[in-house]
Formats: C-alpha cells, sequence, structure tokens
C-alpha cells in the first residue's frame, strides 16, 4: 500500500480520503489556504501544509506549490478529489514526472475524456450508445452543416468539444439559426477552452441524467457499481442524487454496465469513473465521462457495500480491485441531500461562522461533512457544506428516512438550502421517482 498520500482539495471530500487512507494505514499531507487553517482534515491529517492564499488560482490549483508539498513531506501519492485539478492532465503527468503516484486515471485517459469529441468516438467505437448527432467535429462548410442538421431533426444542440457540465453549448431549434449558433459557439469555446471544435447533437427535450459508477484496475479487472440518477438539478449544479435509478431493471443495468467496463478495458482505463447518461423513452444515450470520484459516490457505497475511495487507493497502490462483478450486488436504496450555505429561494451564499450544527443520526443515516459548531464557512470556495445520505430497504424507506433526517439537522448562524430539500422529500412528482432533468427549475419557477 502506499506510505503517504497528500490530499490535493479542502472539505468534505478531504476528510473523506482522509478517512479513507486512516482505513489503509496510510499516512496523510493536508495542504490548504490560508483561509482554511482550521479544517477538520487539517487537524486531523500526519502533517499539513500551507500551499497559499484564499483564491483557488494561489492555492488548490498552484501546481509547483503542491508538488513542492509533496517533495517537502516525503508524499508517495497525490489524490485530487472531485473539483480543483482532479481532471487536469497537465496536473497528472507532472505529478508522475516528479516521481509521485497520481491517485487517478492515466493522463492521456484524462485528455481523451476531456476532449468530448473524443470521448465520444471512443465510446461509440466501444458500442456504448451515443446520442445521433454529427461523426466527430462540424467543419466549415455551411451547406454540410446545414443538411447535417436536417438529417438529425429538430432541436439539435451544438457543443463545444472543450466544455461539459453544461459549458459551451447551444439548443437551436430552427434551421434558420444554425449556421450563426454554430459561430457563435465556436467563438466562445475558443475563448473558452481555447480549441474551436463544436459538434452537433440531436437535442432531446425531456431526459433524466444516469450515470454509471465504473472501477477499473492495472491488471485489466473492470467492473461497474449500476447507476446513480442526478436530474433534481438547477444551472446544472446537482441537488438530489440517488441509487438505483427509480425505474431501471436489472437487465438495463446489466447491459449498459456492461457496455461501460468494456469501453474501459478497450481504452484500458485505471481507477475510478463515470459515465453520463441522458435517458429518455428507456433509452441510454452516452454524453461525457468524468476521470474522477464524484461528489455523489457514496450513494453507490451505499447500495454496494464498497468504499470507492478506498479502491481508488488500492488501485494506484498497483492492487487488484477488491470484488468482481459477480460479487457486487445492490441492496435497498440511497438517497442524498447536498447542503449547501446558501439562500434556500434566492440561492446566493451564504458564507460566516456556523454557531450551531447537530448532525442526524440513526439507522441507514450518513453524513459526509467537514463542519462542526464555531466553524467559519469562507466565501472564496464552492458553497457545499454536508451531504446527507440515506439509506433505507426501499426507495420510500430511504426517503423517509431523509426526511427525518432534514427535521433532526440544525445549522445555526448561516442560511442554508435544508428547507428546500425538506420540500422535495414532500413533493409528490419527486416521490412517484423518475422526474426529469428540468423538473427543479421548473418547480422553483413556478412557486
Ligand atoms: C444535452 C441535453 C439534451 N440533449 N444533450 C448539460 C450538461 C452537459 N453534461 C450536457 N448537458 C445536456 N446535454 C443533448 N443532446 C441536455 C443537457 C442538459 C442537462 C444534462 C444533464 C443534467 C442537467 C442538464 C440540464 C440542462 C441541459
Amino acid at each position: 500500500m502506499l506510505n503517504k498520500v497528500l490530499i490535493a482539495n479542502r472539505g468534505e471530500i478531504a476528510l473523506r480520503i482522509l478517512r479513507a487512507c486512516r482505513e489503509l494505514g496510510i499516512k496523510t499531507v493536508a495542504v490548504h489556504s490560508s483561509a482554511d487553517r482550521d479544517l477538520k482534515h487539517v487537524r486531523l491529517a500526519d502533517e499539513s501544509v500551507c500551499i497559499g492564499p484564499p483564491k483557488s488560482t494561489d492555492s488548490y490549483l498552484n501546481i509547483p506549490a503542491l508538488i513542492a508539498a509533496a517533495e517537502v513531506t516525503d508524499a508517495v501519492g497525490i489524490h485530487p478529489g472531485y473539483g480543483f485539478l482532479s481532471e487536469n492532465a497537465n496536473f497528472a503527468e507532472i505529478v508522475e514526472q516528479n516521481g509521485f503516484v497520481f491517485i487517478g486515471p492515466r493522463p492521456d485517459n484524462i485528455r481523451m475524456m476531456g476532449d468530448k469529441v473524443t470521448a465520444k468516438d471512443t465510446m461509440k467505437k466501444a458500442g456504448v450508445p451515443c446520442v445521433p448527432g454529427s461523426d466527430g467535429a462540424l467543419g466549415d462548410d455551411g451547406e454540410t452543416n446545414l443538411r447535417l442538421g436536417r438529417e438529425i431533426g429538430y432541436p439539435v444542440i451544438i457543443k463545444a468539444a472543450g466544455g461539459g457540465g453544461g459549458r459551451g453549448m447551444r439548443v437551436v431549434h430552427t434551421e434558420a439559426h444554425l449556421l450563426n449558433a454554430i459561430e457563435m459557439t465556436r467563438a466562445e469555446a475558443k475563448a473558452a477552452f481555447n480549441n474551436d471544435q463544436v459538434y452537433m447533437e440531436k437535442f432531446l427535450e425531456h431526459p433524466r441524467h444516469i450515470e454509471i459508477q465504473v472501477l477499473a484496475d492495472e491488471h485489466g479487472n473492470a467492473i461497474h457499481l449500476g447507476e446513480r440518477d442526478c436530474s433534481m438539478q438547477r444551472r446544472h449544479q446537482k441537488v438530489i442524487e440517488e441509487a438505483p435509478a427509480p425505474g431501471i431493471t436489472q437487465a438495463q443495468r446489466d447491459e449498459i454496465g456492461a457496455l461501460c467496463v468494456k469501453a474501459c478495458q478497450d481504452m484500458r482505463y485505471r481507477g475510478a469513473g463515470t459515465f453520463e447518461f441522458l435517458y429518455e423513452d428507456g433509452r441510454f444515450y452516452f454524453i461525457e465521462m468524468n476521470t474522477r470520484v464524484q461528489v455523489e459516490h457514496p450513494v453507490t457505497e451505499m447500495v454496494t457495500g464498497l468504499d470507492i475511495v478506498k479502491e481508488q487507493l488500492r488501485i494506484a497502490a498497483g492492487l487488484p480491485l477488491s470484488v468482481t462483478q459477480e460479487d457486487v450486488r445492490l441492496r435497498g436504496h440511497a438517497v442524498e441531500c447536498r447542503i449547501n450555505a446558501e439562500d434556500p429561494r434566492s440561492f446566493v451564499p451564504s458564507p460566516g461562522k456556523i454557531t450551531a450544527w447537530h448532525a442526524p443520526g440513526g439507522p441507514g443515516v450518513r453524513v459526509d461533512s467537514h463542519i462542526y459548531s464555531g466553524y467559519s464557512v469562507p466565501p472564496y470556495y464552492d458553497s457545499m457544506i454536508a451531504k446527507l445520505i440515506c439509506h433505507g430497504d426501499d426507495r420510500a424507506t430511504a426517503l423517509a428516512r431523509m426526511a427525518g433526517a432534514l427535521q433532526e439537522l440544525v445549522v445555526e448562524g448561516i442560511k442554508t438550502n435544508a428547507p428546500l430539500h425538506a420540500e422535495l422529500m414532500a413533493d409528490a412528482a419527486f416521490q412517484a421517482g423518475g422526474t426529469d432533468i428540468h423538473y427543479l427549475q421548473k418547480k422553483l419557477g413556478l412557486s
């Protein structure tokens, strides 16, 4: 096993990684900005290093500072968590060139999946179903693009190869707007991603967002851990996630999961990964692959009994996966609510001192959070302060436990979105299951 791991992140995921390291007997190095001295994982880590001022670009994104911190502490591996440098292929490459283990996929796989045109092409070749669209990037010929739009059928969506997660895309409803939309998206993509490649897809109007969790080791073993439904979102920020996805049968899961596993094997993928799909009218359409551990990984852990972060560490140490596909059995249902320091109506961030914190508990309740009474939420970073995860033998039990956990939860001194979550647990359409990606924004617009 790795001797010492540097945790290149902050907040709940830094604490989550520290806990996994502790269970595996791995020593930990916390790195933090000057605004983050009081983070819980900084106190719990074996060593800590201040890597710069509050602004992320000067600290958590400061590659030379991170490499220097790994050098002075004699760390063996670097875990990037999610966000920050987690999907930066150049960072992964620099980590490895400096003799450290990057706890994640090989740099070339990160780079391939970061380019959404290459990612889609890779999936098509592996037999993973994709949204109908252009064969690779669009060219400059207007006539050809107009013909393609007619073949695909309106509405279509133009997406930047360098985009993803909702950045750099434009929906086109009629042919009259197509060529202008292509040029606009191209110009924006050039400025934002320094990559002017764009591609075209059929725009699906009422899809759900369903994603498949995979794990792959350096010995050619790859498995999937089933799916998560992350459709409850606002402005591309997920609000609630659950596993399994309502209405997905074991046969559907086996089929799409096997295709994701084959894609992993074809590209010799290593580490944890997520295949994102749009799901509409009973069919899956690949859109993107994430090459990191995700915020919502706990719902998969709760239904599989596996520890995804420990698997990441085992894989990075060159060990085989601890389970085979046959060992993976889903048990019950899990739901996660992201608790953010924000106004529940306006979504304006609400940083500041937490004067009181009481975490919920009881059977099937898990709280992944770094906060405590007296902690001050800094204004510089993401507003997520906790994840409440509830498991039950069935979906109704998991939701009832979440409703109870939200009642038990006490956060004083700052505003949180817990009231919105309580409202959603009582929402009839959410309780029925299978609401689409537009449901929350519509509900918020009407109420
Ligand atoms: C789409 C789509 C409909 N049709 N592609 C947004 C984020 C990025 N990952 C891809 N996105 C979408 N791509 C086609 N062909 C609708 C979205 C989309 C979306 C997808 C997942 C979760 C939330 C979303 C919210 C708005 C739009």
